[in-house]
């Protein structure tokens, strides 16, 4: 995260410098729309990505799988600007659908991590993630400094356009944290393994957040699927009611992603329906959750912020579920580092 921030936020708090975006700010002020692609964790970057922007640029903003996207003939609209997200930067679905936007005329941004990568060379302009290779074939790093990344467009988008400096500087302030805070997540990864040795035997896991944790529950799931080969399942808490209570039962535990936003107690009763229905729930919030068998307490920051941190004990929550079931971590079966086909 050090390595995401370094030079591009100034000590005054206030700005925000991208070198390599290639977007003037007239360009950023005639955007209407903003449109983000990935695969996998990349797209689920692109979930906290666009809430990022409506929330702190005020410009309408959702994600798509760029593996549904590039198959649908896409109406490619001019004041609409795409941003591709990959790791690699090689995954031949994202890459497809920036070759499909390009063809139309769109303009297109990337936010990528391997520095010259064919993404990172097809796109207009856009932001590098510089996390460093990922070790592991599962992004990890990747997937918390690309929301940093994100976070830090979102800022500069919401900076051309007038988002109130206080609101900037509280954010900026935010990020300068993060480093520390996440230090402070993996401090208690001992805590994290003996809850993953609890749960490793579940039958399935849902996973289940509202807005801002709604991107996080994915993402866990996905980690959990791609390391443990635990069945596992993601929805917008609001939905759990829409079908899927039906699965709960006490060999089907809930980890529920608790923001400290206004939707706390929304969230709560969500807990509550669980219970009702004698499910587990591992809560992650940031205090104790008297409805939950088990929390885990991250440290507070900004709101806005709380996908980036939320994500971390959930990623070692995969990481020790797949060790207490012996899986090799190292090489996850059916996964490759890059999806080239
Ligand atoms: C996309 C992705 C990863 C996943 C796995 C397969 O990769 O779906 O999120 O963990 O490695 O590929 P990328 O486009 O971000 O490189």
């Amino acid at each position: 995260v050090d390595r995401v921030l370094r030079g591009r936020i100034d000590d005054r708090f206030s700005t925000v410098h991208l070198g390599g975006l290639n977007l003037d700010a007239r360009e950023a002020r005639g955007v209407r729309r903003v449109k983000i692609l990935g695969c996998g964790s990349a797209y689920h970057t692109g979930l906290i990505g666009a809430q990022l922007i409506e929330e702190l640029a005020r410009i309408p903003a959702d994600a798509e799988p760029a593996s549904e996207f590039r198959y649908r003939n896409p109406v490619v609209d001019p004041d609409t600007l795409y941003i591709a997200v990959s790791q690699s930067g090689e995954t031949y679905d994202t890459l497809a659908a920036v070759q499909e936007l390009k063809r139309k005329g769109a303009r297109v941004l990337g936010v990528v991590n391997v520095v010259g990568s064919a993404i990172a060379r097809e796109t207009d302009g856009g932001v590098y993630v510089h996390a460093g290779p990922e070790v592991c074939v599962v992004s990890t790093k990747c997937f918390t400094n690309t929301a940093v990344a994100f976070a830090l467009l979102a800022l500069h988008l919401g900076r051309i356009r007038d988002l109130s400096v206080a609101d900037g500087k509280r954010i900026i302030a935010g990020l300068r944290k993060l480093p520390e805070q996440i230090a402070e997540v993996l401090r208690g990864e001992e805590e994290i393994k003996k809850l993953a040795g609890e749960y490793a035997n579940a039958k399935s896991m849902m996973f289940v957040g509202r807005v801002r944790g709604y991107p996080v529950a994915r993402e866990a799931s996905l980690k959990l699927k791609e390391v443990s080969y635990v069945h596992a399942e993601a929805y917008p808490a609001s939905e759990l009611k829409h079908g899927p209570l039906a699965l709960i039962e006490p060999e089907v535990p809930t980890v529920a992603v608790l923001p400290d936003d206004d939707l706390l107690e929304k969230n709560r009763a969500t807990l509550e329906e669980i219970k009702a229905r004698s499910g587990r729930i591992l809560a992650v919030a940031h205090r104790e959750q008297e409805k939950a068998d088990h929390t885990i307490v991250v440290p507070r920051n900004e709101v806005e912020l709380d996908p980036i941190l939320m994500g971390i004990p959930l990623q070692l929550l995969a990481y020790h579920t797949a060790l207490a079931l012996g899986r090799d971590i190292d090489k996850p079966r059916n996964l490759a580092k890059s999806v080239t086909v």
